[in-house]
């Protein structure tokens, strides 16, 4: 149950805070009066507030959570705020995060099998992870000068990769606007940030210092300065999820040479989002569900009881009214291992597609 928060009834109801009295957002029921109080002054080494950091969820009153981290101090400075937010989404918070990113070993890659059937309904299979640098402000906080040096950094790592990754980098602007449609359409490619991440200077300087690695054989993906400073991604056709992960390992073990990662011994990996903190990992499917698709309260259901969440065709905050294939990915990502949300996913997928059968 949601409980309002308590700021509509004091002297701060004149300030733009006030706007949370109409959200349902996690950020809304974890902020009272006396938290509120306690971090209104606090200001972050990039330089940011309380006040910048829930501005999206201020301009947007229907956010399911409502804050962005403008750097990785802020998971410490505003925790009497962040760690009840982190509980409701992951379910707990871990004494110590590990098994960010592992080698798949033959018991998991045995039990990582979807069901009878699977080869017909799953379009395509996708696992990200995010990360940030640990020297420099979150993207919402990242100045230009910082942001190219962001994807300095970062191409320079690219550059190192294996011959089996190798690819190009394209930046956003250098990239005619029938090609970056088409990269977005065939889902390689990030769109410029929605109301959300525009509220938290997601999109300051758009799209300058934006671009994308693409592997020669597309199956491997790294965006820059999205709303994280990296997204990390191996995607191909079809569920062949054990190979989907151990392409991202082989990437990640060699970026993971060149870069320093935000992270923090509990929280794992420090992301512009809480929803991304721990593993950082979303692993997902695009699969065909002729029925279930059309009964979206029933699907959230049996997602949610899988710890699944299920997005449009376009992805997170995308219309898919009518469209049989929808996005189902593991929600929670700290406090297990990147093995431990690939099996979620695998367990739900499962769990949905017998459903789906069932009703055909
Ligand atoms: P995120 O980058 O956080 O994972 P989005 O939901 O914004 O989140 O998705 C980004 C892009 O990745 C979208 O174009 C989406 O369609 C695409 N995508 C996600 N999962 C898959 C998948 N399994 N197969 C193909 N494309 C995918
Ligand atoms: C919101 O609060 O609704 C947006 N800032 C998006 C949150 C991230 N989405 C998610 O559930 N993974």
């Amino acid at each position: 149950p949601v409980v309002q928060t308590d700021l509509a009834q004091t002297d701060l109801a004149n300030t733009p805070l006030s706007a949370l009295a109409r959200s349902q957002s996690l950020v809304a029921n974890y902020l009272t009066h006396a938290v509120y109080l306690a971090l209104k002054d606090k200001v972050t080494p990039s330089g940011s507030t309380l006040q910048q950091a829930i501005q999206s969820n201020v301009d947007n009153p229907d956010s399911a959570i409502g804050f962005y981290a403008m750097d990785a101090a802020s998971y410490q400075i505003f925790a009497p705020l962040l760690n009840p937010i982190i509980k409701a989404y992951h379910g707990n918070i871990p004494d110590r995060q590990s098994g960010l990113i592992m080698p798949l070993d033959d018991a998991k890659k045995s039990a990582w099998r979807f069901e009878a059937g699977a080869e017909s309904l799953i379009v395509s299979t996708r696992i990200r992870t995010a990360r940030n640098l640990a020297d420099f402000a979150f993207g919402g906080m990242l100045m230009p000068k910082d942001r190219q040096a962001v994807q300095s950094q970062i191409v320079d790592a690219l550059a190192t990769l294996p011959a089996a990754l190798q690819g190009q980098y394209e930046t956003i602007q250098a990239m005619d606007e029938q090609r970056q449609s088409a990269l977005i359409a065939s889902h390689y490619l990030f769109k410029q940030g929605d109301r959300f991440l525009a509220s938290a200077g997601l999109n300051n300087d758009w799209p300058n210092n934006r671009g994308i690695f693409l592997a020669a054989d597309k199956r491997f993906l790294v965006w820059v300065n999205e709303e994280d400073h990296l997204r990390i991604i191996s995607m191909q056709k079809g569920h062949d999820i054990s190979s989907v992960y151990e392409r991202l390992v082989m990437a990640f073990d060699c970026l993971q040479q060149h870069l320093n990662f935000a992270e923090d011994p509990r929280l794992g990996v420090l992301a512009s989002c809480p929803t991304n903190i721990g593993t950082g990992i979303r692993a997902s499917v695009h699969i065909r569900l002729p029925h279930l698709a059309q009964q979206g309260e029933r699907l959230k259901a049996l997602a949610n009881r899988y710890h699944l969440q299920v997005r449009g065709q376009a992805g997170e905050h995308s219309d898919n009214a009518g469209n049989p294939i929808v996005d189902l990915s593991n929600r929670r990502r700290l406090g297990l291992s990147a093995l431990d949300c690939i099996n979620d996913l695998v367990l739900g997928v499962n769990a949905i597609i017998r459903e789906e059968k069932r009703l055909s």
